[in-house]
């Protein structure tokens, strides 16, 4: 991580050690309220992330397309309130990276199992990318892919473990971006998973 990767990009390992198991317990309320599921592409094929939302504001897709809602299609219900540890967490990393005044309405929780994976894409269905987005990635470790603004620069492979936050902003904001296949292990705080937060300004 001492290389530059891209402008806007700030890395901050290892800053959600602390509170690590305070946001995991948040997760386990969350989930209880709002399921984690496998969503349908709008292509038609169920994601191997297992994914839910806290906040005014979730992201969700279906066969309809990418869209943030305010209520869960599980429940008809709003989404679980963000947890003050998440919203603290979030506007901190980001008064470091140099973004005050972030105040996020949307929360992704993203669960990877053995063999979960995320194809690269761009996050591009919030209104202003001049927010960023912050990540926090608890338990087991993944290698993360970060590409380029187009789909065809070749992307770098990058380790991402328990406790890193990264702030993904300026012009870091539209790269393409995913996730190589989880490998099987076992964490002592979230034994054979991963947990991915992201934290979004929806609207
Ligand atoms: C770079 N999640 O939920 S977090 C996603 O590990 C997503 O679950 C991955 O991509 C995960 O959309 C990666 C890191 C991340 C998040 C957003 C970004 C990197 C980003 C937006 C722009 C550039
Ligand atoms: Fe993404």
């Amino acid at each position: 991580w001492l290389e530059p990767i891209a402008d806007g990009l700030v890395v901050l390992r290892r800053h959600a050690l602390e509170p690590a198991q305070a946001l995991l317990s948040a997760i386990d309320r969350v989930t209880a309220e709002a399921p984690l599921v496998h969503r349908m592409t709008p292509g038609g094929h169920p994601m191997s992330v297992a994914m839910t939302c806290c906040g005014e504001f979730g992201w969700v897709t279906d066969r309809q397309g990418y869209r943030y809602q305010r209520t869960s299609p599980e429940t008809d219900f709003p989404w679980p309130p963000m947890p003050a540890v998440f919203r603290q967490l979030a506007q901190n990393a980001a008064v470091e990276a140099g973004y005050p005044g972030f105040d996020p309405d949307a929360c992704l929780i993203n669960r990877y199992a053995r063999g979960a994976k995320m194809g690269l894409h761009q996050d591009r269905d919030e209104q202003d990318f001049r927010w960023p987005i912050v990540s926090v990635s608890l338990g087991l470790p993944i290698n993360f892919q970060f590409g380029g603004r187009q789909r065809n620069e070749r992307p770098r492979k990058i380790l991402l473990e328990h406790g890193d936050v990264v702030v993904w902003g300026g012009e870091s904001r539209l790269n393409y971006h995913g996730v190589l296949t989880l490998k099987a292990g076992e964490h002592p705080l979230t034994g054979p998973y991963r947990y991915n937060l992201t934290f979004r300004r929806a609207r």
